[in-house]
């Protein structure tokens, strides 16, 4: 699976996501996070681009719930929450999303949400830089970051799969996660 042409992206296993003490714990996360180390194993064995992203959010955005959006506080930049979960291990270059109070869902690129305006995070040059065709994902989480990931990836021309082992959902409505997958695969995401 791994070689120079693919690239393993490692969306935002952080400690308010994969820690149960974290503000929007995803209940999957300790269950995938062995696999996730195995796949970072095998992408340095393969000699692929590795890269790790991070939620990275100011202290106010619209994204949070008590500045007008729907998400407890998660991931201020600096904080321990913010930080990747110390299980996982350290190898790749980092990708910081959301810096400038932009919702940063996918680690491609970032949404104002007052404007709409689209930003690229610069992993497309990256990726593209470093000759890679295809990207695998696995992360945090199905129904947000990994499905923005995912679906960025195929509008900037990667092929892209998902491996299910990899990834965990936050599931605010039960299902979500499923219909994440659905969402994916219908736009061309392989999911295995
Ligand atoms: C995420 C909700 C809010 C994620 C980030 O990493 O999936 N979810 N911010
Ligand atoms: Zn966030």
């Amino acid at each position: 699976m791994y070689d120079q042409t693919t690239a393993l992206i490692v969306v935002d296993v952080q400690n308010d996501f994969a820690d149960p003490d974290g503000s929007l714990f995803v209940s999957g996360a300790p269950r995938v996070l062995g696999f996730i180390n195995d796949q970072l194993q095998a992408a340095r064995a393969g000699k692929s681009p590795i890269v790790r992203s991070q939620d990275w959010h100011p202290e106010s955005t619209p994204h949070f719930a008590k500045d007008g959006g729907i998400w407890p506080v998660h991931c201020v930049a600096g904080t321990w929450g913010a930080q990747f979960h110390p299980g996982l291990l350290e190898l790749g270059t980092i990708i910081r999303k959301g810096v400038g109070g932009e919702d940063g869902y996918s680690a491609f690129s970032v949404r104002d949400p007052e404007t709409g305006e689209v930003t690229p995070t610069g992993l497309d040059s990256i990726l593209t830089d470093a000759g890679v065709t295809s990207v695998v994902v696995v992360g945090l989480a199905t129904d947000y970051c990994v499905n923005e990931t995912a679906l960025d990836a195929l509008r900037y021309g990667f092929d892209c799969t998902v491996l299910a082992d990899g990834v965990a959902a936050v599931n605010l409505e039960p299902g979500d996660g499923d219909r994440a997958c659905t969402v994916m695969t219908t736009a061309g995401v392989v999911i295995e």
